[in-house]
């Protein structure tokens, strides 16, 4: 096994970096701000009850408040092949949120040769429960607009930034702003020829992938978010938002994984 390092805060149970023999798989940006309250800038926010300004189109904070909020960690093992934390959100953690409703997630993180994530969210309450999640995965990538994703081919998407619903065809790539959220979540394999190595992500329980580049002006009007950092990010995130948002009965939980494994290309 190479040598898998990840730093993890307890601030939005959030994987901050993950490196695999001194490379970094994740990407940070060095205009981060790591001020309570704030979001992080890279790594894996996770993006919990909403997902951007909810489906209401009027929600805050953006994205929710699990990535902005102190989770608990409540276990810590080594596995044969991987360090494994576990950690937990509850009301306590956010009393003013979700109204009448008794939840808890927990998120378990597995480092090792590959990084494993699992949110899962338990409806403890009386009532059907529902909720949008995204695990808002940044990537490092040598130069985004030579990468390609695939495995997309074909699906239908919101493209954010027009407003139009489109259908992909062929392997995404990179030419201007994107923001998509695509209605469908099997595996993508984003093949990047400046680094030399594909970046495989495998899911379970998502039905969206989101596919986001700021490009410059976004990157501009970003504060925490370096004017000439977008070349080397990407974002492909698993979620359930939209019209898949979750709806959770009484008594059942649900969990979406994210599997983020690393081959020579
Ligand atoms: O996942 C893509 C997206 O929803 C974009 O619309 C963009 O706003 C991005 O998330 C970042 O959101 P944030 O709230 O972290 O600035």
């Amino acid at each position: 096994m190479g040598t898998s390092v990840a730093q993890v805060y307890d601030y939005g149970a959030h994987v901050w970096s993950w490196s695999l023999d001194g490379d970094a798989v994740l990407w940070t940006s060095a205009k981060s701000v790591f001020e309570t309250g704030k979001a992080l800038r890279g790594g894996v926010p996770i993006c919990w009850p909403w997902f951007g300004p909810g489906r209401t189109g009027d929600l805050t904070p953006a994205h929710g408040f699990a990535r902005i909020s102190e989770w608990t960690l409540a276990g810590r093992v080594d596995r044969a092949n991987a360090e494994v934390l576990t950690y937990v959100l509850d009301p306590e953690a956010a009393p003013a949120a979700l109204p009448g409703q008794d939840w808890r997630v927990t998120y378990e993180v597995s480092v090792g040769d590959v990084l494993e994530l699992a949110l899962t969210v338990e409806n403890l309450g009386a009532t059907l429960f529902s909720y949008e999640v995204a695990l808002h995965t940044y990537l490092t990538v040598g130069d985004v607009r030579t990468v390609t994703i695939a495995g997309l081919e074909g699906a239908s998407y919101l493209d954010k930034v027009t407003g139009r619903q489109e259908v992909q065809a062929g392997d995404v790539t990179i030419v201007a702003e994107t923001d998509r959220v695509y209605d469908r979540c099997s595996e993508v394999v984003v093949t990047d020829s400046v680094l030399g190595r594909r970046l495989r992500v495998a899911t379970e329980g998502a039905a969206n992938t989101v596919v986001w580049n700021p490009w410059v002006a976004k990157s501009a009007a970003m504060p925490d978010f370096g004017d000439d950092e977008w070349p080397g990010m990407l974002c492909i995130e698993a979620g359930n938002v939209m019209d898949h948002a979750v709806s959770l009965e009484p008594g059942r939980s649900e969990t979406l994984r994210y599997r983020l494994a690393v081959e020579a290309s």
